[in-house]
């Protein structure tokens, strides 16, 4: 009848258009339902996902061993608060601990908490063990970083996006040019007294994924250590097997002092973060100095276990790194029948290829347009960059299916 509203993506559109902050501009796709590298919209049309919600659905969307450990935790205890102790969390705290190598983890939520927590106990270790002078301490990031939102994040960022009229902003940062060893042990040298640490992304995800020279990170971590400067990696994106391994600094063999976990550690079943470091940097934070309501929560916990363990039930560490040169190999032959794609790049299944037009020009967006309509979802990062990030489950056969859906996209494509 009458009444009956037809919901269709236009109608969910408007909604969100009407009655939601415009913080985003999403591809004009609703997705209604997801299943293992597929999405579904409200027309019930089929999609490849190939953001994977920024790299927080690793293991694919509604995994079930994820969605079970989910229901049967929420019908059991959801959250207790640290007031009390819950019988989750130890468990959970002594594997992943294992699991990444480190003595003890801070559970958190978002990305950005994590990256917040870090900071916070990154000062406060050169404070207390260190013994930089009191307030006087810094901390070396790189341009074009991402790490979240937060007044104090976006307070070292160089995206007037992201900062433009928050001030006042948070003092005590260094910036200095990524993938730039001379740049970063000339800082070092210069002031190390005063440095807490160094805040690095292994992998430049927002900036367009830009992959370091060989050896950067490495000798960046060697270059901490002699200044006695924490090495702080930030894994939110590249970690949990994205990149072909089990976190992207295991590609040169670095230990981080602090490493920064969020997205798919819960495979985007629920906001689940967490920071690892050892006893000597963990215990300078003592009852009462941090904390979060939800933090370390038993559905958290039961989510982030079933996640962690399908990454290695199912080899995703592996898979991402076959997977990532099959698909860059076969990307590298299309980029030579067209002049639309001027080169891909990236590390195990966190891949982008760069569009041969200004980052002004619409060119990607449009192009992101047309591989929605031939069933694949991906979206522009800055301008004439797209990311390329698929489920790490995906098979070779969906893989190439899905390069063959980039090849007709994009030989089909007329610039407007
Ligand atoms: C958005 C970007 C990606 C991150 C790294 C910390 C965080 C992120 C390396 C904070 C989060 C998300 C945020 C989301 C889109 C997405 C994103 F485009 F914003 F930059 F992935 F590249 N460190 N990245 O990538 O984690 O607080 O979001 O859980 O803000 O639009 P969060």
């Amino acid at each position: 009848n009458m009444h009956t509203v037809n919901k269709t993506s236009s109608y969910f559109i408007e909604l969100e258009e009407k009655y939601g902050a415009h913080n985003y501009h999403p591809l004009p796709v609703v997705l209604e339902k997801g299943k293992g590298v597929f999405v579904w919209d409200v027309e019930g049309k089929k999609y490849y996902d190939f953001l994977s919600a920024y790299s927080a659905v690793n293991q694919g969307h509604s995994h079930p061993k994820i969605v079970d450990a989910l229901v049967n935790q929420a019908q059991k205890l959801s959250l207790t608060s640290r007031a009390f102790y819950n019988a989750n969390l130890g468990e959970y705290e002594k594997k992943i601990t294992e699991l990444f190598g480190f003595d003890k983890v801070l559970p958190m939520n978002s990305g950005a908490e994590a990256v917040e927590t870090a900071v916070k106990l990154a000062r406060k270790w050169s404070y207390e063990v260190k013994g930089i002078p009191q307030n006087a301490a810094k901390i070396v990031v790189c341009e074009n970083n991402f790490h979240g939102r937060t007044t104090t994040i976006v307070s070292f960022s160089n995206d007037p996006d992201a900062n433009n009229n928050y001030g006042p902003f948070t003092p005590g940062f260094i910036k200095i040019p990524y993938n730039n060893l001379k740049a970063l042990e000339e800082t070092l040298a210069n002031d190390s007294e005063n440095i807490a640490a160094f805040l690095v992304e292994p992998i430049q995800g927002e900036a367009g994924v830009y992959v370091p020279d060989e050896g950067f990170l490495k000798s960046a971590s060697e270059l901490c250590k002699k200044y006695n400067v924490l090495f702080i990696a930030d894994e939110v994106q590249t970690g949990i097997a994205r990149t072909g391994k089990l976190f992207a600094c295991h590609h040169e063999n670095v230990q981080p002092d602090i490493l920064i976990l969020g997205k798919a550690l819960s495979g985007g079943m629920y906001p689940v973060s967490a920071v690892l470091a050892n006893d000597e940097i963990m215990n300078v934070i003592h009852p009462g100095q941090h904390g979060s309501t939800f933090g370390g929560n038993p559905i958290a916990c039961a989510v982030a276990v079933a996640a962690l363990d399908v990454v290695e039930e199912e080899k995703l560490s592996e898979r991402a790194e076959e997977l990532g040169q099959i698909f860059r190999n076969e990307i590298q032959k299309l980029i030579e029948k067209t002049d639309l794609i001027t080169g891909v790049r990236g590390k195990g299944l966190l891949n982008a290829i760069l569009i041969n037009d200004t980052p002004e020009s619409k060119t990607a967006w449009n192009l992101c347009l047309a591989l929605r309509d031939n069933g694949l979802l991906a979206k522009p990062t800055h301008g004439n960059i797209i990311r390329l990030a698929p489920p790490l489950v995906i098979t070779e056969e969906e893989i190439l299916d899905c390069v063959a859906i980039i090849e007709k996209t994009v030989l089909e494509f007329k610039r407007n």
